[in-house]
């Protein structure tokens, strides 16, 4: 099974998407997500110009071999635009391997552990009101464990909520700079830690004291906090047993948890920007994290990510996959395979792709009662309708970024 051809294929539907797909001798076709969100190019340019060439003419069943390689010979290591384009090339052989095998991919990773994915939607909103009315959108629409945001007082439009709250979870369009700002520049939002903090408390006591002690809530700090405000955070919390705080500090900076971990028993979880077992080498082996948030499509695939979270699980750390929507569909299948393989699965995250996004990507997983499952076709079980990601060419797109009021630039 050798690799004939290798294209890049770059489409923006609901939002751009960067997918590989390889063509073997024998036909068979192999996809692998390369979507770095605002960064979308350069890995188009990464694996085009340096790493198709390498690729033609390769035994397509020599994954760990072709990993190693493409890690290795490159000589500069680890970082986003690597990864995820070694995360492409590898998720796209697993995808052929498991057709080749006639078999879902989750069954050469071992086999399923479970019958489904517990998974989380994104309920928000610019006041309580609001808020209620996502998280019951969001029990409608089956979900199980929910994560919280809100807009905080004084503070125009923030990360993590949603412009358009009845169309949260089913357009794509999430928040008020989703899909990543079609536009030149990036969306200016601004930022004020200690009104945040004051707020969120009480944000989390009204959701309890509406929807009870059972449902699973999770809240994203998105790195904006020193490690003493994410303690007092965690701390301030705990009434409210939170499945997770995700990204309460700039994640670089591993040593900073061991000061929000002496501090509370809030369940932690970091790593959707990490790509390699390096970013968690303290935060594994000294358990200052519960929950692993890297992305296969981050991380350098299904190979990279399984070794990963087996390391982490050795320390009762658990998975808890990156799933937002600049995840092409590519990705959150490879993550489901995963995630349904291995022992220590936690949570994935999901939000429903728009239509646009669904019409080029032709997908066989199924959502049901809040629970997540990639299906049995062959492979990964996705497609890719060339015809339909042509109708949308690539479009510059920026993330937000903030600033504190007197104008300095703080962590997005
Ligand atoms: C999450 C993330 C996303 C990111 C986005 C950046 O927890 O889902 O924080 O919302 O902001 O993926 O590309
Ligand atoms: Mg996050």
């Amino acid at each position: 099974m050798k690799i004939d051809k290798a294209e890049v294929i770059v489409t923006s539907p609901d939002r751009n998407f960067v997918t590989l797909k390889l063509t073997t001798d024998d036909g068979l076709t192999g996809l692998g997500d390369a979507t770095l969100n605002g960064r979308e190019l350069s890995v188009v340019s990464y694996l085009a110009d340096h790493v198709v060439p390498l690729l033609i003419g390769r035994d397509a069943h020599n994954i760990e071999d072709t990993w190693q390689f493409l890690y290795r010979s490159a000589y500069w290591r680890r970082g986003p635009v690597t990864m995820a384009a070694i995360a492409a090339v590898d998720v796209a052989l697993w995808d052929l391997k498991a057709k080749a095998a006639g078999m879902p991919l989750y069954q050469l990773l071992g086999g399923a552990s479970r019958t489904g994915l517990l998974a989380y939607g994104h309920a928000s909103g610019k006041d309580i009101p609001e808020l209620f009315d996502s998280v019951r959108s969001h029990l409608d629409q089956g979900y199980r464990a929910i994560r919280i945001q809100t807009g905080v007082p004084g503070l125009r439009a923030i990360y993590g909520v949603a412009s358009n709250v009845t169309s949260a979870g089913n357009t794509g369009k999430r928040y008020d700079h989703e899909p990543a700002q079609r536009a030149p520049l990036p969306v200016e939002e601004d930022w004020d830690t200690r009104a945040y903090l004051t707020h969120l408390p009480g944000v989390f006591e009204a959701v309890r004291n509406e929807f009870g002690p059972s449902i699973p809530l999770l809240h994203d700090g998105h790195h904006r906090m020193t490690p003493i405000q994410a303690a007092k955070l965690g701390k301030a919390l705990e009434p409210y047993d939170l499945f997770w705080l995700e990204d309460c500090t700039p994640a670089e900076n591993q040593a900073a948890l061991r000061l929000v971990r002496q501090h509370t028993t809030t369940p932690l979880a970091i790593g959707e920007v990490f790509n390699t077992v390096w970013d968690y080498q303290t935060l594994i082996t000294e358990q200052l994290i519960d929950y692993v948030r890297s992305a296969v499509t981050h991380t350098g695939g299904v190979t990279a990510l399984k070794k990963i979270l087996e390391f982490a699980a050795q320390y009762q750390i658990k998975s808890g996959m990156h799933g937002p929507t600049d995840i092409s569909p590519v990705g959150m299948a490879a993550a489901m395979h995963l995630g349904l393989a291995i022992h220590n699965f936690g949570i994935q995250e999901y939000m429903k792709h728009g239509e646009a996004t669904n019409r080029v990507f032709e997908q066989s997983f199924s959502w049901n009662d809040g629970m997540l499952h990639p299906g049995d076709q062959p492979g990964i079980g996705v497609e890719l309708k060339v015809d339909e990601a042509g109708k949308y060419p690539y479009q510059t797109a920026y993330l937000p970024y903030n600033r504190l009021a007197d104008g300095t630039v703080h962590d997005w």
